[in-house]
């Protein structure tokens, strides 16, 4: 009897043992720490960025990530200072998209010596070592202004004198942009800029830049290049308020082709705009979780873009997501 006692009691906490250990791997596998990621934005400047911004947190949630935002308010050191915490939390991953090209490479150090890897997003950097970054995934802004300079060279129909809208100085998307646009230029020498100004990727100092063009050239700008869509906008507005036609007494070309641009070109305002996709958190937490797994990645990795003019703006309107 107490023999028989002894061995269900041992039969039963047999049992339990099992079920225990059973459930609480089962746990362990449900409660997998989440990763964590910090990102240093650049800050608000643009749609296009209200857009990236946008991504990235929305696919962090999907893919539940936790995702630690720092918005540089278009400070370089705010940036500095968002990864220095970063590496002090001992976050999993970094993501950073520089606000300028240089003056990275003593953060990036300490972020390496912490072995946090770093992701450099949207707009590249310079180094002197290119260990301090595992890969860099973004647009191809040469190529965008190319596309630009090309798409002018066929469709200017006779007008010649240019004003250019400059980015953020100092940043990868105003250097490129601007590089690949006068090195597109050298092939057409009928076509000349006759001014060039920053107005920092913003609206309102699109429209303020543009002002003071038209007050110091009036009639001679036929073409504007600017080199994103909210500069663009708010030329437009300059243009429209100094009593001439967008799109066609001044030409407008521009990048971004956020769905505002996309609207303009249906209307007439601008010409064409060239498309640089913010919508990549997918592919920066993919990417993220490719190196976690000690996979190797490429070093850089450029988004698809296309081109939008009257031809195809109207077809493309209701299914553009920015
Ligand atoms: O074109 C502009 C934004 O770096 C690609 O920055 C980005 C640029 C984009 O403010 O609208």
């Amino acid at each position: 009897m107490k023999n028989l006692f002894i061995r269900a009691a041992a039969a039963w906490l047999g049992l339990a043992f099992v079920l225990l250990t059973g459930l609480s791997l089962a746990g362990c596998g449900k409660h997998k720490k989440a990763i964590v990621v910090g990102f240093a934005q650049t800050g608000a400047e643009s749609a296009w960025r209200t857009a990236n911004t946008e991504s990235m947190k929305a696919e962090a949630e999907l893919q539940g990530i936790i995702l630690k935002f720092a918005d540089g308010q278009s400070k370089q050191e705010n940036q500095i200072r968002a990864i220095r915490s970063f590496v002090t939390q001992g976050v999993d991953a970094i993501v950073l998209a520089p606000i300028v090209v240089t003056g990275w490479d003593v953060v990036l150090r300490e972020a390496k010596r912490a072995q946090i890897p770093v992701v450099i997003m949207d707009r590249k950097i310079e180094t002197t070592d290119e260990s301090l970054y595992v890969t860099f995934i973004g647009s191809d802004f040469y190529k965008e202004g190319t596309l630009v300079a090309d798409w002018l060279a066929k469709n200017a129909g006779g007008r010649t004198k240019i004003v250019e809208l400059q980015g953020e100085p100092g940043s990868a998307a105003a250097n490129e942009r601007r590089r690949a646009f006068a090195d597109g230029l050298k092939n057409h020498p009928e076509l000349k800029l006759i001014d060039s100004q920053t107005g920092n990727f913003r609206r309102s100092e699109g429209k303020q830049v543009m002002e003071a063009l038209i007050k110091k050239h009036g009639k001679e700008i036929e073409i504007l290049y600017a080199h994103n869509d909210d500069m663009a906008l708010g030329a437009i507005q300059a243009i429209e308020e100094a009593g001439l036609k967008p799109g066609k007494d001044i030409l407008i070309v521009t990048i971004d082709a956020i769905k505002e641009a996309v609207q303009a070109v249906v209307d007439g305002k601008i010409n064409c705009t060239v498309e640089c996709n913010p919508l990549f958190g997918p592919k920066i937490y993919s990417t993220i979780k490719q190196i976690l797994r000690k996979e190797t990645v490429e070093k850089q990795m450029y988004n698809q873009d296309e081109l939008f003019d009257s031809t195809n703006a109207a077809a493309a309107l209701p299914t553009r997501k920015y």
